[in-house]
């Protein structure tokens, strides 16, 4: 897809109502540092649309991103901040909670993962929240730049099985991704359009 237009429309915090779009929405979650916002920034073209930090867990919000008119970015606020205080975990908990039940329009997630590192806990139990909930889930694994190339398709292997022994998943989507080189911009950006088209049927 062309971005031809993208607007911060509504932003979230605990409290408030979330909106009621007509277009589908696509949702971004995974812990903070995960590389989210570089993301995000990436898909839009844009160098600080969404604020990228090296300093993690501060966004408690959930954004959303006008893309022409015609869908949705989600920004979900970033979990598993070692120095999140228990309170503040359990807020984000039902926060997300409530998005991902409570989204009539909500398409699909896409979860990001460091690529150096295999899933967290929390994105295991995140994959298995998801396919109880029957959301279709992408698995983004970030930071691909890092690899050498000829070491990608072996960690894409290794953390799609990772998963697939971990939780009873079948056919998860891992796809490698990196802000610096844009390596699956493309790809995520087709997967958005496909939405698109899903929703005109
Ligand atoms: N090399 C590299 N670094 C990245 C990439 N994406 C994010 N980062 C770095 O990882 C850190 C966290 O990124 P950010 O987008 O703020 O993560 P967020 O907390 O998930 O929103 C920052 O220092 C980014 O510069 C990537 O694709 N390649
Ligand atoms: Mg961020």
């Amino acid at each position: 897809m062309n971005i031809k237009t993208v607007e911060l429309e509504t932003v979230c915090g605990i409290t408030s109502d979330l909106p009621a779009n007509v277009h589908p929405e696509v949702a971004f979650a995974g812990r903070s540092n995960a590389g989210k916002s570089s993301l995000i920034n990436c898909l839009m073209n844009r160098t600080k649309l969404a604020r990228t930090s090296s300093k993690p867990g501060k966004t408690q919000t959930i954004n959303y991103y006008n893309i022409n008119d015609q869908i949705y970015l989600v920004d979900l606020p970033g979990y598993g901040y070692a120095k999140t205080s228990r309170e503040t975990a359990k807020e984000w908990g039902r926060m997300i909670e409530r998005y991902l039940t409570s989204s009539l329009k909500l398409a699909a997630v896409f979860l990001l993962v460091d690529i150096r590192h295999d899933p967290t806990e929390q994105d295991l139990q995140m994959i298995n929240y998801l396919a109880y909930l029957g959301i279709e889930t992408v698995v983004i694994a970030t930071k691909a730049d890092k690899l050498k190339r000829s070491q990608l398709p072996r960690t894409i292997e290794r953390i799609e099985r990772f998963i697939g022994d971990h939780i009873e998943i079948r056919d998860i989507i891992v796809l490698p991704f990196s802000s610096v080189t844009k390596q699956g911009r493309e790809d995520v950006l087709d997967m958005m359009d496909q939405v698109i088209e899903n929703e005109g049927q």
